[in-house]
């Protein structure tokens, strides 16, 4: 004869849910994972009664079950890329304990500038010792602030002494990190720590917009001419060692309001 289970006995057996303080091993967090403490009472019917469970506080500046956040406690995704953002900050919503995710950007909004040069000049030539002509050429511009600020493009490699390539250069995201190393046309700007800009503060480099040149001759007479249109520059951290660029993703970005024409004498390298 198989024997009858025995609600009372302090054993937990057939369906009982529990019997007196036997409850199989389980706790308040295994009948239900909202609960962080606490502790499971057995009914005389050999039901589990929660009653005795605790649910997390919010306030109590302690994250814990459901709650993302709670106070300076951000919990283990506090940061923007935990929820699909690109950059920004988090902060914990403390009436709900979630995280708030108002700070995050998947991309951040350029600021329009519309430069007044103050002063350009331009060197071209064969570099000395090398075989390719380059030129490089620099504005200081008034960008309405106190801080000093240079425009400067660098063209190599692929121009023709006293000739000119006409082909207009679209800058794309990908220039960000890759026109460093990779590309014949450079377009910075920089901001400055004094009126030499030597070196630049900051470095912004072109993830949109496009290069046209105009008028490309040798020195001492010739001019290196043209615009730049639709650019919009992107804070990047340039490494001393390698000359490897990283984008700073949530630093300052630039936008020209309008097209950007200019011209400067090009002298001898
Ligand atoms: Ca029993
Ligand atoms: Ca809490």
């Amino acid at each position: 004869m198989v024997p009858q289970p025995v609600c009372g006995d302090g054993v937990m057996e057939g369906d009982e849910e529990c019997d007196g303080d036997d409850f199989g091993g389980l706790f308040c967090s295994d009948v239900n994972d909202l609960f962080v403490g606490g502790y499971l009472y057995c009914l005389d019917t050999c039901q589990i009664d929660v009653a005795h469970c605790e649910l997390p506080i919010c306030g109590d500046d302690v994250a814990e079950g459901n709650e993302e956040c709670d106070g300076l406690d951000m919990g283990p995704t506090a940061d923007c890329t935990d929820h699909g953002f690109r950059c920004g900050y988090t902060s914990c919503d403390n009436d709900t304990c979630t995280i708030d995710t108002s700070g995050c950007f998947m991309e951040v909004p350029c600021d329009s500038i519309d430069p007044v040069i103050l002063s350009e000049w331009a060197i071209g030539g064969y570099v000395e010792g090398g075989s390719e002509y380059s030129y490089v050429y620099q504005s200081l511009v008034d960008l309405g602030d106190t801080r000093t600020w240079v425009i400067q493009i660098e063209l190599y490699g692929d121009l023709v002494p006293g000739g000119l390539n006409t082909d207009p250069v679209t800058f794309t995201e990908e220039d960000l990190t890759m026109n460093l190393a990779s590309t014949a046309h450079l377009v910075f700007l920089f901001e400055c720590m004094d009126p030499d800009c030597d070196p630049p503060m900051k470095y912004y480099s072109p993830k949109a917009g496009t290069l046209q040149l105009t008028s490309l001759e040798e020195a001492p007479t010739g001019v290196l001419a043209g615009t730049l249109d639709g650019i919009e520059w992107k804070q990047i951290r340039v490494s001393g060692e390698t000359g490897d660029a990283s984008v700073v993703e949530c630093g300052p970005c630039y936008a020209l309001s309008s097209a950007w024409t200019f011209d400067a004498t090009v002298n001898s390298p």
